[in-house]
């Protein structure tokens, strides 16, 4: 490698230590120099950007360092395109992962503040939708604890997850204006510029040789601007990159507007091009087909791959080695354009030939897919494409082409695969499979939990399999125990540390070495007192926010995930009702506080008459005196990594309970089971992996099996059948449609009975809901048992070993990526 440049070796720069008192004094700095404030005037958003700043520049010397030793070793690096990072909050993340947390604390107190105040001033940074944004940010965590060179790119939404407000009842979207007040933790390059071409059309033409080429001319252009943002990693020098793209408009706007003298107007094109990173879609399955999500799609991609072949050829010529040192992973098949990207650039940009590009552009892709609901499947119609891509839709169509004649090569007396396999369905219009493209284009293709993986294999996929047995393979999802154990809950990892030291923040499977400790009486009372103290946590900000008091006695019952009806909180919710019931006709049960939290999309009526439902729910039995507090159910409103961080200690009870074969995996599951719930659910996503691992005695499992499920479908499923055998169902169903928790307007839950009755019940709820109240009830057998409960907690804590995201990043690197961790020299 060349010498250091002389300009860095010869910077002089101010070591920054980590003790309490240099740390108190960068943040009065920051508040005088960075915010130039008055102590005594200054507001605690004041001091949080004083914090933030302090926190920050602790990092910055790691990551140039890591950079920097990136670029000498020559590593292989990652780079996962997604459109989505859901990174939540990063003060604390920042000062945890860099060690600093007490001495941090120390300098706060030294100063008379509040640190937990502090803390709550950040927004959270919530760029992603639910399960698929999240892991991105999880994943980001353990690449960087593990030493392996991953980058994140994606999209700097201006807005980003809508904020939900309960409005009466009902879900009510507000604006997540999330850079308001700036963002401490980004660096903007505007040094760093793409541009991104979009429209216009193709001209063919012939070179010197004869050879037909293209030219894509006429274009509307964007630029892309980078933004950067440090991810540090737990207890290591490494800080990776995290780079987004902000839409600018490009500078022939000025040109035009200048020679045209149309100011005005051309000041309302550089604004429309600029929106093309405004917001964030908030929909996760369905509302497809909407241009400026494709062009968002490119837009990240194309700038993207431009960033990336700016850095491979600073050491490496042309684009044989690509494969070798660049690996590309599509979370889904949002940024799937990328692998007729790469073919125009190498095909038309640097006249590489196709086969020859090809052979690179599908071994340096593979491609996560997240999902098996067909309606979340992506799909593009080709007039939409050829408007905004005209020549990615030509070079789609040869790429089908050659693959098809490979099909129809090894499978030539059978049309109809050819019309399955092929890249364009023809069915109902003309449209385009991004996941089609994507598994075409990409060496492996990966589902997110076991049984997710084989259900690709079997169902959607099926096609590809038989044609290549080895491309599809599982990884299952993890998360990272840096922010869901140890910053979530500290009580808990102060306690689990004590005993087994803190090996477990690296190395999860040392959570193992708890097994015997849930024998030992007075662990468990200090693990039940740590539970305790979290769930009077929850209730604090519940009364706070919410005005309802709840017992932290009772038993937290937590459903919190995306708003959906496959994930069925409905259920629950029927659930309730018969506990209702059966408390208003004299019966007992153990005190429980249901507790759920999640968005709908916005144009998803059924999923927001939901929420309404269980608002309308929680109101009646709430302030009914003949339920005398043994049950109280709770909305938390507007669920994101924040509230997750406070509700996940809390509960006692994970409730994952979507139809079996419709969760591809769940992270939430993980999350509470590693912070001591224990879980009632279906045979479903990984809550299958995770019964295995913590063992079926320490698991409430219920419901159809996918075999079960299917075999129920082909016999023909009548929900009335189960309406009219079962009393309690009956009655609670009734309840819903007569207008018993509406009475202000009794027609309002009707479609949701409709649904599960006439409308056919498509995620079975009744079929499930006998043995889902048979198994509530086992539920409560055990917490009555309070010792009995708490032992079996602390057993599914000690077995969370594999969902760590770091087991489930090494699986990648070594099984997709081939990626090596690389060590940053310490100094
Ligand atoms: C799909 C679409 C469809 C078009 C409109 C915009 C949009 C945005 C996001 C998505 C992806 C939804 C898929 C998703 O989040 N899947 C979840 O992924 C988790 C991580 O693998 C997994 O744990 C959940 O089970 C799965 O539902």
């Amino acid at each position: 490698m060349k010498n250091k440049p002389a300009h860095y070796a010869s910077a002089k720069i101010n070591k920054l230590s980590m003790d309490a008192e240099s740390i108190e004094c960068s943040l009065g700095n920051h508040l005088v120099y960075s915010i130039s404030k008055d102590p005594i005037t200054a507001t605690d958003r004041d001091w949080f950007y004083s914090a933030a700043y302090a926190a920050r520049e602790r990092l910055t010397e790691h990551w140039i360092k890591t950079m920097r030793s990136y670029y000498e070793q020559d590593a292989k690096r990652v780079y996962y395109l997604s459109m989505e990072f859901l990174m939540g909050r990063t003060l604390m993340n920042a000062v945890l992962n860099t060690g600093c947390e007490e001495n941090f604390k120390k300098a706060m107190a030294g100063l008379g503040l509040d640190a937990e105040r502090i803390r709550e001033q950040e927004f959270d940074a919530a760029l992603g939708n639910g399960g698929l944004g999240r892991l991105a940010a999880c994943f980001l965590d353990s690449m960087a604890t593990l030493g392996i060179p991953g980058y994140g790119y994606g999209i700097r939404y201006e807005y980003g997850m809508f904020n939900q407000h309960i409005e009466n009842g009902y879900q009510v979207e507000h604006p997540d204006n999330w850079l308001r007040y700036g963002n401490p933790w980004e660096f903007p390059r505007p040094e760093m510029l793409y541009q991104v071409k979009f429209n216009g059309r193709v001209v063919n033409y012939a070179d010197e040789q004869g050879n037909p080429r293209f030219h894509w001319v006429d274009t509307d252009d964007v630029m892309a601007m980078a933004y950067d943002y440090p991810i540090p990693g737990y207890d290591t020098e490494t800080v990776n990159n995290m780079r987004l793209w902000a839409a600018k408009a490009s500078r022939d706007f000025d040109l035009r507007y200048f020679n045209e003298g149309n100011y005005i107007k051309a000041v309302e094109d550089k604004n429309e091009s600029e929106n093309l990173s405004k917001v964030l879609y908030p929909d996760d399955t369905t509302e497809m087909g909407r241009e400026l999500r494709l062009k968002q799609q490119y837009f990240f991609v194309c700038a993207s791959l431009q960033d990336i072949l700016v850095r491979h050829h600073k050491h490496h010529d042309g684009f044989d080695t690509l494969p070798d040192k660049v690996a590309i992973q599509l979370n889904d098949t949002h940024p799937s354009i990328a692998i007729a990207e790469l073919m125009r650039i190498m095909v038309d940009l640097h006249n590489v030939d196709w086969d020859h590009a090809w052979d690179i552009t599908t071994r340096t892709f593979a491609y996560t897919n997240h999902t098996l609901m067909p309606e979340a499947l992506e799909t593009w119609p080709v007039e939409l494409f050829e408007k905004i891509l005209p020549r990615h839709l030509q070079i789609i169509y040869e790429i089908n082409h050659r693959f098809l004649k490979e099909v129809m090569h090894r499978y030539p007396d059978d049309p109809g695969l050819w019309a399955r396999l092929s890249i364009i369905d023809e069915t109902h219009g003309r449209r385009i499979r991004m996941a089609h493209l994507a598994i075409v284009g990409s060496h492996k293709v990966n589902g997110v939990a076991e049984l997710h993986t084989q259900l690709m294999k079997d169902t959607i996929f099926a096609d590809f399999q038989r044609m290549w047995p080895h491309k599809i393979i599982n990884m299952t999802n993890g998360i990272t125990p840096r922010r869901w154990l140890n910053q979530a809950n500290p009580g808990l990892s102060a306690l689990i540390s004590r005993h087994i030291g803190r090996g477990w923040l690296k190395n999860l499977s040392q959570l193992r070495r708890l097994v015997p400790l849930a024998d030992d009486a007075e662990f468990r009372a200090e693990f039940a007192q740590v539970k305790r103290d979290n769930k009077l946590r929850l209730a604090k900000v519940i009364e706070q926010r919410l005005h309802i008091q709840v017992d932290p006695d009772s038993m937290f019952d937590v459903q919190i995930k995306r708003i959906h009806e496959y994930k069925r909180q409905l259920l629950n919710v029927l659930h309730v009702i018969t506990l209702y019931n059966r408390l208003r006709a004299g019966g007992d049960c153990v005190p429980r506080t249901v507790i759920f939290a999640g968005k709908a999309a916005p144009g998803y009526l059924q999923a927001k008459r939901i929420i309404k439902l269980i608002n309308d729910v929680a109101d009646i039995i709430n302030n009914d005196p003949a339920v005398a507090d043994r049950l109280k159910v709770v909305f938390i409103p507007n669920y994101d990594v924040s509230n997750a961080e406070l509700i996940v200690p809390a509960a006692n009870l994970s409730e994952q309970i979507s139809t079996a074969g419709t969760e591809a995996s769940g992270t939430g599951n993980m999350k509470l089971s590693l912070n001591g719930a224990l879980t009632i659910g279906t045979l479903d996503g990984a809550n299958i992996e995770i019964r295995q691992e913590v063992g079926p005695e320490n698991f409430f499992i219920f419901g159809l099996t996918t075999d079960e499920v299917s075999r129920l479908w082909a016999a023909g499923y009548n929900p009335w059948d189960y309406y009219h055998a079962d009393a309690e169902l009956r009655q609670a169903l009734d309840m819903i449609n007569h207008g018993y928790f509406s009475p202000d307007d009794r027609e309002r839950f009707r479609p949701i009975f409709d649904a599960l009755t006439q409308g056919g019940d498509p995620y079975l709820l009744l079929a499930d809901y006998a043995s889902y109240i048979a198994c509530q009830q086992s539920v409560e057998a055990l917490y009555r048992e309070s010792d009995a409960w708490t032992r079996k907690s602390i057993l599914n804590v000690a077995h969370m070993g594999k969902f760590s995201s770091d087991r489930t990043i090494s699986d990648y690197a070594s099984q997709i990526w081939g990626a090596q961790p690389i060590s940053v020299p310490a100094d």
